[in-house]
């Protein structure tokens, strides 16, 4: 009896001690798998996050209209961005934006991204920052932090489907890489728009829609087409999004997060990496003005 109580204390010893010692070596295997990704992972960081260079464009940021209507504006000045977007009838979207990077289909690049595993020993790349699918960027290390204010958001007039809207965001835009029958394939970023070349992300600092009376915030976690028309958009609001006119606040993105979606959204495409190559800083509106003064929209990478 007392051997097979000193057998069962036996077993049980080593079984907790091979439990210990897996997770001694999972936990070893997560540190030597953070140590290679720190070395092997680029990411991407922006030039002038702080919008110390005035003037449009600058060295660092270029200013651009997507349908441009009368009122619209954008400038830096004092260390901060300003934009205004406003879209008149309803009938369509549209944009006031700062692009660094490279657009997809056009085949242009105004001034590249920073790339690199840290911001320190970042530099202008033209070939971007890719995200694997199946090595994941550990969440809240990886950040988007923007410190912004709205500065004017008034409805003009109805839309189509009767939801005059305002967003104030940041887009990646991405090539991506596929897995086929003949391989891993890349997506050709410059190509016409005759078929998928690009995936685009749209994160909002600020969403809001006129329900009739008055505006009220939304939160978007979707796939939609409305950047290229042939292009993926992942629509996604920050969690902590600023709504309130005239209040400052710094609304925080968790890029790794965003990656992830990114993918789950993208599931039966295949898609194994994406590689951001552009951003874009914008306000945005269909039937609504919306103004917007950003400090700063600086990336952070947390070790
Ligand atoms: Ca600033």
């Amino acid at each position: 009896m007392r051997r097979l109580q000193i057998l069962g204390a036996v077993v049980v010893v080593s079984l907790v001690g091979v439990v210990v010692f897996q997770e001694y070596r999972y936990n070893q295997l997560d540190t030597s798998y953070q140590q290679l990704l720190s070395t092997v992972q680029s990411y991407f960081f922006f030039q002038d996050p702080d919008f110390l260079i005035s003037g449009m464009p600058n060295q660092r940021w270029k200013d651009e209209f997507w349908n441009y209507e009368e009122g619209s504006f954008i400038n830096i000045s004092n260390g901060m961005a300003n934009l205004r977007y406003s879209q008149l009838d309803g009938k369509r979207y549209g944009n006031a934006n700062f692009l660094q990077g490279k657009e997809p289909h056009k085949n242009n690049e105004y001034v590249s991204l920073l790339v690199g595993s840290t911001e320190k020993t970042a530099v202008e790349g033209p070939c971007g920052a890719t995200f694997y699918k199946d090595f994941p960027v550990k969440p809240n290390t990886y950040l988007v932090k923007s410190r912004l204010k709205i500065t004017e958001r008034q409805w003009l007039s109805n839309t189509i489907e009767d939801t005059p809207k305002a967003n104030i965001g940041v887009t990646l835009f991405c090539s991506f890489q596929k897995r086929t029958v003949n391989g891993v394939e890349s997506s050709d970023y410059d190509g016409d728009t005759t078929e998928m070349r690009a995936v685009v992300i749209d994160n909002f600092f600020s969403s809001s829609v006129w329900n009739g009376t008055a505006f009220a915030p939304i939160y978007y976690k979707h796939r939609a087409f409305t950047a290229y028309g042939v292009d993926p958009t992942i629509v996604l609001t920050a969690p902590n999004q600023l709504f309130e006119l005239f209040v400052w606040k710094e609304v925080v993105i968790d890029l790794g997060d965003v990656i992830k979606q990114t993918f789950d959204l993208l599931n039966e495409l295949n898609i194994i990496g994406i590689t951001v190559k552009g951003v874009q800083i914008y306000a945005e509106s269909s039937g609504v003005l919306i103004g917007a003064q950003i400090d700063y929209v600086k990336v952070e990478l947390v070790k």
